[in-house]
């Protein structure tokens, strides 16, 4: 998309008003989306006069950002006109700041992770966040991502620095649209510098056997100081709240124990190190690489689970099994957001890629002769969330919709059979 088109024909469409409930600020900004892709090419004929185009509003971002530090914790943003290579640009600091979590400010695509130059922007990382927008995290101590890594919204990305050209530890922050530095928005709301509380507290969705009887349960991995899943039976409404792992962790669910019910766990991605919440004591498993996503499953059909990792740089699934023995699976494809389930319902867990920009999920069988099928489901920009909805066996499609904190649940006894669509909200609506 060609930002200055994008922008031209944009201008007046995308002053959305600010008064308007956050529930529905992301499903706006989608539909938006559309009504922009489905005018543009009117833009080469409404390109505005050089007089209109001094008027021209600044443009205001479609994605959500948050500011990129842990939930409630206060930072202290400045500039200067000779800041480079914008004024518009962001330095940030916090007492006692160097190595700090810096934490993504929307949900994105890593494509640019360098984590050796010690020139300019040092370390740093650059998240694409779709329409043509892209945030900057620069003069980092180290990265904890690589390229084609699909990261959520205040998941880890690397720890605060003074790497490249800088004079002491700060993250140097960027909002962009195409290749120009935009005025930083955060909730919502235009950034005004100073000191600011970060709200980037976001509920991120899992789903597992987590109450009772065969059906799966959704639930949240609450992204706050102390973070905790809070588990809905979709059954009868009953919650339950457990709490592991740090709030820029990524969660993972599985039957550590092997009694039918699932536990959770978190993954450290700075130490790659799963912590797995059990009835009494917590297990700590190190196993990965930098820039692995974590996922979970019942690799050899016992019925307990075991941990792995998706390497987005490489396109494989790395599985562990409970005496440490590795196997690979090669998916074929890189990027997308990991998934697993048991798709063919023999036992053995298999598993997949999810990719939010076209939202179509990837499925591979782990059965003799692989199967590989692709599923559309859900919107784009909805995250993954799998789970045995009706109990039978086998692993159901889900998503769930972050600006609506709804549950999108598909359930299909067979590949062919007529699906039962079922709607679940629950979690904190992302802004
Ligand atoms: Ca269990
Ligand atoms: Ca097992
Ligand atoms: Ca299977
Ligand atoms: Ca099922």
């Amino acid at each position: 998309m060609n930002p200055k088109g994008f922008w031209s024909a944009g201008a007046g469409v995308f002053l959305r008003p600010r008064a308007v409930p956050a529930v529905r600020a992301s499903r706006r900004s989608r539909l938006l989306s559309a009504v922009i892709c489905a005018v543009l090419p009117l833009s080469v004929f409404i390109t505005a006069s050089p007089a209109q185009a001094k008027k021209k509003k600044e443009p205001v971002p479609v994605t959500g950002y948050q500011i990129p530090f842990e939930c409630n914790q206060s930072w202290t943003g400045s500039t200067r006109s000779s800041h480079s290579p914008s004024a518009q640009s962001v330095d940030f600091n916090a007492p006692g700041d160097l190595g700090k979590p810096v934490v993504a400010a929307a949900p994105g695509r890593v494509v640019t992770a360098n984590n050796s130059s010690n020139k300019g922007y040092g370390r740093y990382v650059v998240l694409d966040h779709g329409n043509g927008e892209s945030s900057v995290y620069a003069h980092l101590k180290k990265v904890t991502v690589t390229v084609g890594t699909w990261l959520d919204q205040g998941a880890l990305l690397g720890t605060l620095g003074t790497t490249g050209n800088s004079s002491g530890p700060h993250l140097h922050f960027e909002q962009k649209v195409g290749k120009k530095v935009v005025p930083a928005w955060f909730g919502g709301a235009k950034y005004r510098y100073g000191t600011a509380r970060s709200a980037n507290c976001v509920d991120v969705p899992i789903a597992g056997n987590l109450l009772a009887g065969p059906e799966a349960e959704v639930a949240v991995f609450r992204r706050v100081s102390g973070p905790s899943f809070h588990v809905l039976s979709a059954a009868d409404g009953t919650t339950r709240t457990m709490r592991v792992g740090r709030a820029f962790d990524e969660p993972v669910v599985g039957d550590w124990d092997g009694d039918g019910l699932s536990e959770v766990g978190a993954y450290a991605a700075s130490g790659r190190i799963f912590t797995l919440a059990g009835e009494a004591n917590f297990v700590k498993i190190k196993f990965g690489a930098r820039g692995d996503r974590p996922v979970a499953g019942d690799w050899d059909g016992d019925g307990a689970s075991e941990v792995g990792i998706y390497r987005p740089s490489k396109g494989i699934f790395r599985l562990r099994s409970s005496t440490g023995a590795k196997s690979t699976i090669r998916m074929g494809r890189t990027g997308g957001v990991p998934v697993t389930g048991d798709w063919d319902g023999d036992g053995l867990t298999d598993v997949g890629l999810y990719d939010p920009s076209t939202a179509t999920f990837l499925l591979r069988t782990r059965s003799a002769a692989p199967v590989v099928t692709s599923v559309k489901y859900g919107f784009v920009g909805d995250l993954p969330t799998v789970g045995d909805w009706d109990g039978d066996g086998v692993t159901d499609l889900g998503t769930w919709t972050p600006g609506t904190a709804t549950f999108n649940q598909r359930v299909a006894a067979a590949p062919n059979a007529a699906t039962q669509p079922r709607s679940i909200r629950f979690g904190t609506p992302r802004r």
